[in-house]
């Protein structure tokens, strides 16, 4: 939320998920992105190992769904962004809509492209030490500032 003047300029960390790599959504996600005027500024697709899976998703560890979370992101490629700009983080959690896609409206990532919360298309950091810590995670520090 605003609170005070214009966002700063920041940068967070975007992943486009197994389910949308494999729907070929990643065209679409990245030109969302770049028309809202965010900047792609690095990029990267593979498979994500098991270890990295369950440290990017470590603070939910102890939720039921951990297992089936981590083996699902590390079975399928996934296509990671460093984004950045104005408000970057609150600008790219608005655009995916909801974690549930059954709450998710129309015009959102996960309203238009996803109907299953175990399989919504697309991560993207919820705040500044998130963000730096998933982008130090998957891109070396270097992007993290
Ligand atoms: N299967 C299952 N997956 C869930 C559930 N809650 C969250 N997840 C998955 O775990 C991911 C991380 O959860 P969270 O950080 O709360 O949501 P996000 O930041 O919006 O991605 C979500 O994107 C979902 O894919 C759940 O109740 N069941
Ligand atoms: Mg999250």
């Amino acid at each position: 939320m605003r609170t005070d003047g214009a966002p700063a300029m920041e940068r967070t960390f975007v992943m486009i998920k197994p389910d949308g790599v494999a729907a070929g959504l990643t065209g679409e996600i990245i030109g969302r992105i770049e028309r809202r005027g965010l900047d792609i500024v690095a990029i990267r697709k593979g498979g994500m190992e098991r270890a990295v899976a369950e440290e990017h998703y470590v603070e939910h560890r102890e939720r039921p769904f951990f297992g089936e979370l981590v083996e699902f992101i590390s079975s399928d490629p996934v296509v990671m962004l460093v984004v950045e700009g104005q408000g970057a983080i609150v600008a790219m959690r608005t655009m995916m809509g909801p974690t549930d896609p059954q709450d998710a409206p129309p015009g959102t990532i996960r309203g238009d492209y996803a109907l299953d919360v175990g399989q919504n298309v697309v991560h993207g950091s919820d705040g500044p030490e998130s963000a730096e810590r998933e982008l130090a995670l998957h891109f070396g520090v270097l992007v993290a500032a």
